[in-house]
């Protein structure tokens, strides 16, 4: 088979509002900004990836300004200088970029894509996952207790196998376990988002009698150290979002034992050649992982599905329908939760492709490159 070629990138800047705000202690989300790219390789064959930075750095330190910034300037140029046999010689390709890990990530993912579809298999399969169904699993970000009950009843009538809470340093340990008891059959999870600091590990220990099947990312990123010396005075395990931001963190985490799941998000972490070899390294090491959502469209939740079909994830991820959070999602066809699973494609590649009518209405602005 001879090495991809690309000729043209396609990128689309898009602003979406989301049906209702999504809020963390650290940002309300309103709308949905983000960059998609669409590649042409030199045989026709087109792939999509989407850029997960945010609008503002409040997650990580990326934006969509910077990544844009980043792709037009040197990582797009770079890559349509060379030709690439295996999806990994794009990493080499942009290695003299420093971080930029979600604009990478983008474009890696389109040429993942691209990949697979010239295997003429699905990427799921290319990538070594199974073919069983993906267990989805919803995130509810809300400001009030009374909207949070309201959600969870909704969660779990809709047959979601596991919710995800929002927890901070004002959350009531007693009510939550009082409400966990009552969906038995629900795995509960709690995101701090590093909410706790070493002054406030006595509130974070509330949280440990209130039946969640893991506390992620109690403490900032910047303290792992705090994070092991809690976890080791707690029984819920810790999963690490905002500190694995490579595999070099996986291995420090393993080392500190500051946690004991990895939560995986393709985009933080520059792309799925990257999460491969974390999953590499997790399975070895017997530590579970479980696939982070960014409130992202129908692209990137392509690639995490297949990424989830892996035999190193062990729970249900942020994997909520496309309706969750679009009126209408940015792909074709979209994603859907049926009895709480997401079936794998079987189209060849990820299995999605841009529905350019929805993108249009939504379009900021487009960028075409060529070779
Ligand atoms: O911390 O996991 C997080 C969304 C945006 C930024 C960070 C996080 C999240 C979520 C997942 O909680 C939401 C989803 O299902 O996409
Ligand atoms: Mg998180």
């Amino acid at each position: 088979m001879g090495n991809i070629q690309i000729k043209r990138v396609t990128l689309y800047h898009v602003r979406v509002p989301l049906k209702r705000p999504f809020t963390t202690h650290l940002q309300e989300v309103l709308d949905r900004e983000s960059i998609l790219i669409e590649m042409l390789d030199d045989q026709g064959n087109i792939g999509v990836g989407e850029c997960v930075a945010f609008s503002s750095p409040w997650y990580t330190e990326e934006t969509v300004e910077t990544a844009w910034l980043a792709l037009e300037n040197w990582i797009i140029p770079a890559m349509l200088k060379q030709t690439f046999a295996y999806p990994n010689e794009l990493d080499h390709c942009l290695s003299f970029i420093k971080r930029n890990h979600m604009a990478k990530s983008a474009v890696n993912h389109a040429l993942w894509d691209i990949y697979a579809q010239k295997q003429q298999k699905p990427l799921w399969q290319v990538i070594g996952g199974s073919s069983r169904p993906i267990e989805a699993g919803v995130v509810v970000a809300v400001t009030s207790e009374a909207e949070m009950y309201v959600d969870i009843e909704s969660a779990v009538s809709s047959g979601y196998k596991r919710i995800k809470l929002k927890i901070s340093e004002l959350s009531n340990p007693q009510n939550l376990k009082e409400l966990i008891a009552k969906y038995p059959e629900t795995l509960f999870f709690a995101d701090a988002n590093g909410a706790f600091t070493k002054d406030s590990i006595h509130l974070l220990q509330e949280f440990d009698e209130c039946g969640f099947t893991l506390i992620e990312q109690p403490f900032s990123e910047h303290q792992n150290k705090l994070s092991a010396i809690a976890q080791k005075t707690m029984k819920t395990p810790f999963a690490l979002d905002e500190s694995i931001a490579s595999i070099q963190d996986v291995d420090e985490m393993i080392d500190q034992q500051s946690a004991k799941i990895v939560v995986m998000k393709q985009g933080r972490v520059g792309g799925l050649s990257n999460a491969l070899c974390i999953h590499e390294k997790c399975l070895k090491a017997d530590v579970p992982l479980w696939v982070g959502g960014m409130i992202e469209f129908g692209v990137s939740k392509a690639f995490n599905l297949a990424f989830a079909s892996l035999p190193g994830v062990k729970y249900p991820g942020d994997f909520s329908s496309s309706n969750h959070f679009w009126n209408h999602d940015l792909v074709e066809p979209i994603i859907n939760v049926h009895h709480g699973e997401i079936q794998l494609p079987k189209l060849h590649g990820v299995g999605v492709k841009l529905n350019h009518k929805i993108v249009d209405q939504y379009e900021v602005r487009r960028k075409l490159f060529y070779a």
